[in-house]
């Protein structure tokens, strides 16, 4: 899947042009450039390509680069694998948190549970110091499953500073997201973490966010609350949490610019 997904960004830019998502009109999936200043006043500089990867009937496949020719075959195949990681994965999750095998996947949706598919690509930069990839966030996804070219980047705040994930062969790093830290009530959390640019070499990752259907009603169980266990967390719908944190992130940014306009004029 790795080589499949490189081939479409190595494609010139007016090919690539030919996918690009128009947020503007609603159309968010396809190609699609950043290179903005986020709430810190660092610049974000990455290229992306986002489609549903999941449920199979509710795929658009118009959405789905047509090159490289095998690109469709082999994201599919990787699906399908992600999809049924999911299901042993939320059924671990489910036993640690001492509920039924089933009952975390049910809540996020069952058969209807979405996956989306994000491939950066986050070019070379002469400055990484001034700029980031992806600024520090956490996911909106009740799980997230990374894959990455070996090519350093992806770092994780932990106890206090933010540490470097190893490049391990093979290896798919799986990320706790919000949805999961509020239906365990804060039991499971969700990492913040953050992408870095590099200087020397061209950084890809593929990111495959596992969500409830927009609708989900998504709060803490109720057998992980009781009196000495109040919930952490109000109920909202999945919907409702996303529109929350993208407001959230609009604000910090108009704040941002706002403040170094300030500084700028005086
Ligand atoms: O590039 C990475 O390793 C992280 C990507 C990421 O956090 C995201 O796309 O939300």
């Amino acid at each position: 899947m790795a080589p499949a997904g490189k081939a479409f960004f190595d494609l010139p830019v007016e090919e690539k042009e030919k996918y690009a998502n128009d947020h503007a009109a609603g159309k968010i999936a396809g190609y699609g450039s950043k290179l903005a200043n986020n709430a810190s006043g660092q610049l974000e500089w990455e290229d992306y390509y986002f489609h549903l990867l999941w449920p199979e009937q509710r795929r658009d496949m118009t959405t789905w680069p047509k090159h490289p020719q095998e690109y469709i075959e082999v994201t599919d195949a990787y699906g399908r694998e992600i999809r049924k990681l999911v299901t042993k994965i939320l059924a671990t999750l489910s036993s640690d948190l001492g509920v039924e095998e089933e009952r975390l996947e049910r809540v996020l949706g069952g058969e209807n549970l979405e996956m989306q598919l994000k491939i950066n690509y986050y070019p070379r930069c002469p400055q990484p110091e001034l700029a980031l990839g992806v600024e520090a966030h956490t996911d909106i996804s009740a799980l997230t499953f990374l894959l990455h070219n070996m090519v350093p980047g992806l770092q994780l705040f932990y106890e206090g500073k933010w540490v470097t994930a190893k490049c391990i062969p093979g290896a798919l790093i799986v990320h706790i997201g919000d949805q999961v830290e509020i239906l365990s009530n804060g039991k499971f959390t969700s990492g913040l973490h953050r992408g870095l640019v590099n200087k020397e070499k061209v950084r890809i990752s593929w990111a495959v966010f596992c969500d409830p259907p927009k609708d989900a009603l998504i709060g803490p169980m109720k057998e992980v609350v009781d009196e000495s266990n109040p919930p952490l967390f109000p109920a909202k719908t999945f919907k409702e949490h996303t529109d929350h944190k993208l407001f959230k992130k609009a604000q910090a940014q108009a704040e941002a610019q706002a403040a170094k306009k300030l500084d700028q004029s005086t």
